[in-house]
């Protein structure tokens, strides 16, 4: 088992490579949402996952080692639907995992972008992690071919969400969950810390890749279909309606405002059975 594992410290030298398939892969899934889920039900169907919300195959070397951030606010039925679902999703691809929930416990204007830079940031100090998953916590995989690990190329997952009736809503559409190996996100110097509100962060990574001669990739519309869980707008998370005269710059920022100016501190880190949590602290300028 796994605890025998870690007694042993095995590496990468001890364990077989898993296979390139995973053999526990089921494809196609029915995604339905149970009523009153609690942390404790969720942990128990999932006696594998360590304290943190961590996971390792416990019988050979994973072939991905993946950090997925979640960014959060005031979300927790959909959370819980999340970790439900993602937890044994991941599992059954024999990848390492840890999931982290980046908490914006403030009551000013939701940022995504820089919620997912504070995420990139604590989550490269715990592990040296080779591929980072950008969640909405909303999305809810159903079919797992959709496998979390990085390609070369900056990876668009969400191709296929039943609000958009299963298509693309625009060519270059990146939102809903996304990957990108450190080395990509580093390059586009992480994600713009400056869109209040909602629209148009995802737009500006886009354009942040393609401004950096990379283009994205996507996996078979088969395999990245999500459904999405119902929900309004936010209070705290209005159309920003700066998203366009933003947009229309990106292309003379993206140097100067990203993970070289993030800006923040740390109220929190919390290990969950599930999840690790960081809560960045309610500091009025960053
Ligand atoms: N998020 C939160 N809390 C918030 C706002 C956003 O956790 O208050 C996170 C969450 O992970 C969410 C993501 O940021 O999935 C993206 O925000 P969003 O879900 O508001 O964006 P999306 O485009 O939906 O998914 C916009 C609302 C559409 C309303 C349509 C009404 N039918
Ligand atoms: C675009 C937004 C994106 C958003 C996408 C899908 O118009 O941020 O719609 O939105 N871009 C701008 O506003 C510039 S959705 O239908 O999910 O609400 O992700």
């Amino acid at each position: 088992g796994l605890e025998q594992i870690q007694a042993l410290n095995l590496t990468e030298d001890d364990l077989p490579s898993c296979p390139k398939s995973s053999p526990f892969l089921s494809g196609p899934l029915k995604v339905s949402f149970p009523l009153h889920l609690t942390m404790d039900e969720i942990a128990q169907k999932n006696p594998w996952v360590q304290m943190g919300g961590h996971y390792q195959p416990p019988n050979c070397w994973a072939l991905h080692h993946t950090a997925v951030i979640i960014p959060y606010r005031a979300r927790r039925k959909h959370l819980y639907q999340l970790l439900y679902h993602l937890h044994p999703f991941l599992q059954r691809q024999q990848i390492h995992y840890t999931i982290y929930v980046v908490h914006q416990i403030d009551n000013n204007t939701f940022n995504r972008g820089k919620l997912l830079n504070v995420g990139f940031k604590e989550a490269m100090k715990e592990n040296n992690w080779q591929c980072i998953y950008f969640h909405d916590v909303d999305l809810i995989p159903e079919d797992d071919r959709n496998v979390y690990g990085c390609s070369v190329l900056p990876m668009h997952s969400a191709v296929a969400i039943d609000k958009f009736q299963y298509k693309l809503p625009y060519q270059t559409y990146f939102g809903g969950v996304t990957a990108l190996r450190p080395t990509h996100y580093l390059k586009i110097n992480g994600f713009p810390n400056n869109y209040w509100g909602w629209g148009g962060e995802d737009d500006d990574i886009a354009s942040r890749i393609f401004l950096n001669k990379m283009f994205i990739t996507r996996p078979p519309a088969a395999f990245g279909r999500y459904r999405m869980l119902k929900h309004g707008h936010d209070k705290g998370n209005e159309v920003n309606p700066k998203r366009f005269h933003l947009l229309s710059s990106t292309h003379i920022r993206w140097r100067r405002n990203g993970i070289n100016t993030l800006n923040y501190k740390l109220l929190s880190k919390e290990q969950t059975q599930l999840y690790t949590n960081f809560t960045k602290a309610p500091l009025k300028y960053c």
